[in-house]
């Protein structure tokens, strides 16, 4: 018998257009550039490698095999639970193919991941899903993620480290925005892109100065 195509992508998000990712892309390579030559860095260089004064080439660490978007609903293909009410909504099919400007404000990095934390607009938090910012949270950190605002886990992932899936960018974003909230943060620099803030465990957070703005296109995305 003929095998059925799946119905359902593995995700929907916001793809930055071609020219746009380059730009994005030679941004923030310069932020890590940067980063890894600060002594405040340096300080806590154990957190990135086991070796004792060893350096950490930030390029090297972090690697990144997708294109690079914003992740709307993770649908796994309808694996994933609301998948298929998320699909079929008016709003996600109007949106599908539309152009939109999605507004970075924030970096992050951790031994794990280095994202961008993206802003969402009213109209774009109309295609972010209802509790979607808990899924897949640690119950530690869950009363925390519920205090935030919809739409705090929105980010591009620029890179993981080796071993580490996407999905963690999300959540690193999440603990150090719940650190945040908790008023636990450490060492700020004042750096030309934004000021840099330590959040203990290797965690760094750049607000951005001027909010990076890219123009991207709503669709599905499946391997
Ligand atoms: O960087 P991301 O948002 O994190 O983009 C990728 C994309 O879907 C394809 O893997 C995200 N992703 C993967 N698994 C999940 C999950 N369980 N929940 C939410 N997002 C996920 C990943």
């Amino acid at each position: 018998p003929e095998e059925k195509k799946p119905e359902l992508p593995l995700f929907y998000g916001w793809f930055l257009l071609k020219e746009e990712e380059e730009r994005i892309k030679c941004a923030t390579m310069d932020f890590l550039k940067t980063l890894d030559t600060l002594e405040a860095f340096k300080e806590h260089i154990s957190e990135f490698t086991s070796e004792a004064n060893k350096e950490v080439d930030l390029e090297q660490y972090f690697q990144n095999p997708l294109p690079l978007h914003c992740t709307t609903k993770f649908c796994d293909y309808g694996k994933a639970e609301g998948a298929k009410e998320y699909a079929e909504l008016q709003v996600v099919k109007e949106a599908t193919g539309k152009s939109e400007e999605l507004s970075v404000t924030a970096l992050i990095v951790t031994p794990r991941t280095f994202g961008a934390r993206v802003a969402l607009t009213e109209t774009q938090l109309n295609l972010w899903p209802e509790g979607e910012d808990k899924v897949g949270v640690a119950p530690t950190l869950l009363p925390g993620v519920e205090s935030l605002p919809a739409g705090s886990r929105a980010h591009v992932t620029l890179g993981c480290s080796a071993g580490v899936e996407a999905v963690q960018t999300g959540l690193d974003l999440l603990e150090i925005l719940v650190l945040q909230k908790e008023g636990k943060e450490g060492t700020q620099v004042e750096m030309d892109m934004g000021t840099l803030s330590y959040l203990s465990e290797g965690r760094w957070y750049l607000a951005l100065r001027e909010a990076i703005t890219a123009d991207t296109t709503f669709s599905s995305f499946s391997e």
